[in-house]
């Protein structure tokens, strides 16, 4: 996978030297001197991953070149790992306070440095993808234009933690740790609050081998995207790396440090609250797309993909499909008399009595106005007028009653029925048969099912 990183470093020589180990594995590299040049860069030129020094002489140092990209939208979701000689417990803390993913001492050892920005990379092409589809939703009006910058809404987040470890003196200073702001619960000995949001997990453990729990939580379907802190032993380099392959998100070694721990909470879960909230707004942007704003019926768009692929498989010999086109009889008086928001109301009461009267099989759809279809799979055509009869009877049985109306409101249907035939129907033939059904129920007089068979229409 190529990237581009931005190496952030007052000199030259160290400049070169991550530019070399990083150019040969083809990461795309650029550079800045300075704190201030590389916020500007950043912000232009969106790097995939910033390698960021502290000490830069005559300016920001690079705790504060962190900060300021953490609190900018435009670049708030690109992980920085802090390169530094300062290899105190403060710096280190100082860097993870600054919203830093990662902070690895000077000199850098080379494997450590591949394993993380792999890792790191790897979570942000999904962070990528998850924000062009945001972006997408926005240009197509699907998603609020003015929502809040989701990682922005997560800046305090108290959740649950999973510990999946034997050893009891870990488990208190874990607990200690991380007890403050989170529910911590350990496995088989205590009961979760709720789903976990961050696994804290030994690869060191005697009683499990705790790279088979990564490894299972990573493809695990419900713990797919699960942030996962692994524990190891300081200068474990091979464990340290398998972790991550397996797909840990971030290591702490041991004993761990209680603010450390904290620090490096805090980020896992910062940002698996930021995808969570990009997933849920995309879910909540699909929904949008295939649905009808007024009824909560299905849009036209949906049915076309609902309905062509039953019709292909009818022709080829599959289960018949049926469909209904049912049309509101004279909605443009209804309208006229008493307001287009009574109109809108008739049209919602219509889809409920419309959603209680399909199976759950059935895909009830708005086309536009006053005309719905209702997608019947393996329905022959006579059964399917028999559903046709049937709504159309609990459409005219009992009055409309529209808020904000005081008289009650007789409505009626006119309803066409189309049924796949011997192997010549497509969605647009099926589709035209049921309007010109309903043409002839509307030319018989309204309030009335009109079915047509594919031998029928020939
Ligand atoms: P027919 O019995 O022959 O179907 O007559 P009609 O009046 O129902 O049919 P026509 O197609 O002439 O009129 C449909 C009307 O539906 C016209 C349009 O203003 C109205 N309409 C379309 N969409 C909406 C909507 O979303 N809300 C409301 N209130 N009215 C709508
Ligand atoms: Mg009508
Ligand atoms: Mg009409």
């Amino acid at each position: 996978m190529s990237a581009r990183i931005l190496v952030v470093d007052d000199l030259e020589a160290n400049r070169r030297l991550l530019e070399a180990k990083l150019g040969a594995d083809y990461y795309d590299v650029l550079t800045a001197q300075r704190g201030e040049e590389a916020v500007q860069l950043a912000k232009r030129e969106k790097p995939d991953l910033i390698l960021m020094d502290v000490m830069m002489p005559g300016g920001i140092d690079g705790y504060e070149a962190c900060r300021r990209l953490k609190a900018m939208p435009e670049t708030r979701h690109i992980p920085v790992v802090i390169l530094t000689t300062l290899d105190d417990r403060d710096n280190k803390l100082r860097g993870l306070q600054a919203g830093a993913e990662e902070f690895l001492p000077k000199p850098i050892d080379d494997v450590q440095l591949m394993a993380r920005v792999k890792s790191l990379l790897g979570l942000k092409v999904v962070i990528d993808e998850l924000r062009a589809r945001e972006a997408n939703g926005k240009r197509l009006g699907v998603i609020d234009e003015e929502a809040r910058d989701p990682l922005e809404q997560h800046k305090l987040v108290a959740g649950n933690v999973l510990v999946v470890e034997d050893n009891a003196t870990q488990i208190k200073s874990i607990k200690a740790a991380l007890g403050v702001e989170h529910r911590v619960a350990v496995m088989g000995v205590d009961e979760a609050a709720g789903p976990p949001d961050l696994c804290v997990v030994s690869v060191t453990a005697r009683a499990f081998d705790g790279f088979r729990v990564i490894a299972r939580m990573r493809s695990g379907e419900a713990t797919r995207h699960l942030p996962i802190l692994a524990v190891v032993e300081p200068d474990d380099r091979k464990r340290i790396v398998r972790a991550l392959e397996l797909g840990a998100h971030d290591v702490i070694s041991r004993p761990i440090d209680e603010e450390e721990l904290v620090a490096r909470a805090r980020t896992l879960m910062r940002r698996k609250r930021y995808m969570d909230a990009l997933r849920a707004r995309l879910d909540h942007s699909l929904e949008l797309a295939i649905t009808d704003q007024l009824t909560g019926l299905y849009n036209r768009r949906f049915l076309m993909n609902q309905l062509t692929p039953l019709v292909q498989r009818a022709q080829c010999g599959g289960d018949q499909v049926s469909i209904m086109t049912i049309d509101i009889d004279h909605f443009k008086r209804l309208n006229d008399t008493y307001g287009h928001d009574v109109g809108d109301g008739v049209l919602r009461d219509f889809s409920v009595r419309l959603g209680a009267n399909t199976r759950p099989s059935d895909f009830a759809c708005r086309m536009g106005g006053e005309e719905f279809v209702v997608i019947m799979p393996r329905t022959s055509g006579d059964i399917a007028c028999l559903a046709a009869e049937r709504l159309r009877r609990s459409v005219c049985a009992s009055p409309f009653i529209v808020a904000g109306q005081q008289s009650e409101l007789e409505v009626t249907v006119s309803i066409g029925v189309a049924c796949t035939g011997d192997g010549e129907d497509t969605v647009e033939t099926l589709l035209k048969r049921a309007d010109e059904a309903v043409y002839e129920a509307k030319a018989a007089g309204r309030n009335r099912v009109v079915g047509k068979s594919a031998s029928r229409a020939a």
